[in-house]
């Protein structure tokens, strides 16, 4: 029986990325901002309709750099939710900075933004929420709190490139919003992230941070670090972006037969998504309530691996509860994240997934049913 992990990237054909990186040994030009990663730049910037678009070698410095670019005073405060990938918190912390880590909601696992205000301090100097799965935050209500208590917003948009909401990019909310486009994402550049934002100013500092500060062959202005993207990342790229539009269809395909296949089972919730939000399908979590449903998330997971079918509790732990934090934060402070980490299991989601697998899934799934 094949294997069928949680998800699998997006490959253009060979042919079509042989013919892209030809050039690459006609030049040997392979990296400091090429003409690939000008041109994947540019196409991005029109494709996500915002003014700026930074390239990165991968997600996570994109985000350390974006955070790092507002020179917020070490020890400030920066309001964020525990239910993501590790890489949200650490870049917090490694720029010396302090989560506080604000509860998620129930319905789309995103931040709660009533819960936000009551967290502000006079050490708070920014917002960082997560677009969960392809879902998107409630934009309007951070922006309004933002504005009232002159806070930064950066979103962790790993997930929700291609996403928008009221026919708005997902780029272009808040001061800054970071994209990862890893291996796993809806798109990706094999490693590869982006910051986007409208403020001009952010160029050079962003640009100083990803290429040591570099102003001219004999001037270093600035302590920077290395956090290029490379021109073989830059070309995957600008092939994948020809086959967005057909691959985030194959997902919604995907997802929708999910759906038709596990709804209305007790014990078992999807997530709904948000209206107003165009998805990019780029997760399908499950929630197993185990009293109701009568197995745990957990034995769902095993029954599925019996079966070679690898799905992923995205995310738990909580970020919040890494032993690095020698218990420092406590997670029934954030209890709807906290309950929503055991049950939850995403399912795999790739555009090459067949619909008779995705059957075979979801029957594995309700024999499990009590
Ligand atoms: N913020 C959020 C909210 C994020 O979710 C992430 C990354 C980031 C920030 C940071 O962005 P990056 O710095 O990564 O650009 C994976 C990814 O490595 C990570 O990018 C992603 N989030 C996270 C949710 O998932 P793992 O440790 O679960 O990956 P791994 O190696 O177990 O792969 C998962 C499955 O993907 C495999 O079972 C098969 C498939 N796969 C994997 C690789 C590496 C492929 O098909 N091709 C591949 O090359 O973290």
């Amino acid at each position: 029986m094949n294997k069928i992990l949680v998800t699998r990237s997006s490959m253009p054909d060979y042919e079509e990325y042989c013919e892209e990186i030809k050039e690459l040994w006609d030049s040997h030009w392979l990296t400091n901002m090429g003409k690939k990663h000008k041109q994947l730049q540019a196409e991005l910037e029109t494709m996500l309709d915002v003014p700026h678009v930074t390239l990165y070698v991968n997600g996570h410095l994109a985000l350390e750099n974006v955070i790092a670019s507002f020179n917020f005073p070490k020890g400030s405060e920066v309001i964020t939710t525990p239910f993501t990938f590790a890489s949200t918190t650490h870049a917090i912390v490694r720029n010396g900075l302090e989560p506080v880590f604000c509860d998620i909601n129930p319905k789309d696992y995103t931040i709660d933004v009533t819960k936000i205000e009551s967290l502000i301090t006079d050490k708070t100097v920014a917002i960082v929420p997560v677009h969960v799965y392809g879902n998107m935050c409630d934009v309007e209500e951070i922006e309004r709190i933002a504005k009232k208590y002159e806070l930064k917003v950066i979103y962790d948009a790993a997930h929700a490139f291609g996403v928008t909401y009221k026919g708005k990019s997902s780029a272009s909310f808040g001061d800054a919003s970071m994209f990862s486009f890893h291996a796993t994402k809806v798109f990706n550049t094999i490693e590869g992230g982006a910051v986007c934002y409208h403020d001009d100013s952010l160029t050079q500092k962003l640009n100083d941070l990803k290429n040591f500060g570099i102003h001219g062959p004999e001037e270093v202005a600035y302590i920077g670090g290395n956090a290029k993207m490379n021109e073989f990342q830059a070309a995957m790229g600008i092939c994948n972006l020809r086959h967005l539009e057909s691959e985030i269809a194959k997902r919604q395909a995907v997802v929708e037969r999910y759906r038709s296949n596990l709804k209305n089972i007790d014990g078992i919730k999807l997530c709904d998504p948000k209206s107003d939000v165009k998805s990019n399908y780029a997760y399908f979590p499950v929630v197993f309530d185990e009293k109701v449903f009568g197995a745990s998330r957990n034995e769902v997971m095993e029954k599925l691996a019996e079966n070679g079918i690898g799905a992923r509790k995205y995310f738990y732990p909580l970020t919040s509860v890494s032993p690095a934090f020698n218990e420092k934060y406590d997670p029934s402070d954030t209890p709807v994240a906290l309950h929503l980490s055991k049950r939850v299991l995403t399912l795999p989601l790739y555009a090459d997934l067949s619909l008779d697998d995705v059957d075979r899934i979801c029957n594995i799934i309700k024999s499990c049913k009590m």
